[in-house]
């Protein structure tokens, strides 16, 4: 492992490289990090001065291009590092890529470790940085992990319509309809690391903040890791407490329409948007 962590421009990355850190801890703490389960992506682009980077170590070709990432630099969890480990040295549990080839490879920079391989969800990662980018968007986060109760309501909602996963997040936990008020997106079960994922994830992404990957886990994108975090506890909460209610043989209520248009614009009237 190269770790060149002194010349890295470690004052910026370093705040990054924390909130990773307390992200995962979180994540390994809540039970939603199994072994190696979840990875965390951000474009770091904007916060490093590629001129004072180390020289890239190697150059790995990409199974399709991500034309509008050329260049850009991201810093990836490696795949099969475990998120507690990552909470305690995350320069050991990333690397740092830099787009090239006009987007068809990426360069392993000789910063933190620079042996490993990135994340086994990289086709999700950077097709939905590069959705980021191309909608003037401004989160540069991405966090995937396996929140059990979400999961959980997934099986629950594979034999009900369409809708009905938001609609029991909203009547379970009256902060889900202030955060998100549009709900989350709903990708149906599809292989894990597969481009096929990454592009019904991308599409769910163009109008939610987090989408839930049915029976598998949720990813949300975030400023940073700690508001991703936030998101997901926010709805695994919610789900938790659906679950709780059932198993009480307790059935949810659901709040009023008034109740929830009420709690839709709660945020608006708060920040004055
Ligand atoms: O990082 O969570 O989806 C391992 C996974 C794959
Ligand atoms: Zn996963």
């Amino acid at each position: 492992m190269v770790d060149e962590r002194e010349s890295c421009e470690i004052p910026v990355i370093g705040i990054v490289l924390e909130q990773i850190a307390e992200a995962a801890g979180y994540m390994w703490m809540q039970h939603w990090a199994e072994a190696n389960a979840g990875n965390i992506t951000l474009n770091v682009t904007s916060i490093l001065d590629s001129a004072k980077l180390p020289l890239a170590a190697r150059k790995v070709e990409l199974p399709r291009a991500y034309p509008s990432l050329a260049g850009q630099l991201i810093l990836a969890t490696v795949t099969g590092s475990r998120m507690r480990d990552v909470s305690l040295d995350p320069a050991a549990g990333c690397m740092l890529l830099r787009i090239e080839d006009g987007g068809k490879a990426f360069s392993v920079l000789a910063a933190f470790n620079a042996s490993g391989r990135p994340t086994s969800e990289l086709a999700s990662h950077l097709l939905i940085h590069e959705m980021l980018l191309e909608t003037g968007s401004k989160l540069r986060t991405v966090v995937h992990t396996h929140p059990p109760e979400l999961v959980a309501l997934t099986h629950a909602a594979e034999t009900q319509p369409e809708g009905w996963l938001n609609d029991a997040l909203w009547a379970a936990h009256a902060e889900v309809k202030i955060f998100f008020p549009g709900g989350v997106g709903h990708v149906p079960y599809i292989m894990p690391g597969s481009e096929a994922l990454a592009e019904a994830t991308v599409e769910a992404l163009r109008s939610h903040p987090v989408v839930v990957w049915a029976r598998h886990g949720a990813l949300a994108l975030g400023e940073n890791a700690l508001d991703a975090f936030d998101a997901l506890d926010t709805l695994n909460k919610a789900a938790d407490i659906w679950l709780t209610c059932r198993a009480a043989g307790v059935e949810p209520t659901h709040l009023s329409a008034p109740e929830l248009a009420e709690l839709g614009s709660y945020l608006k009237k708060l920040t004055g948007e």
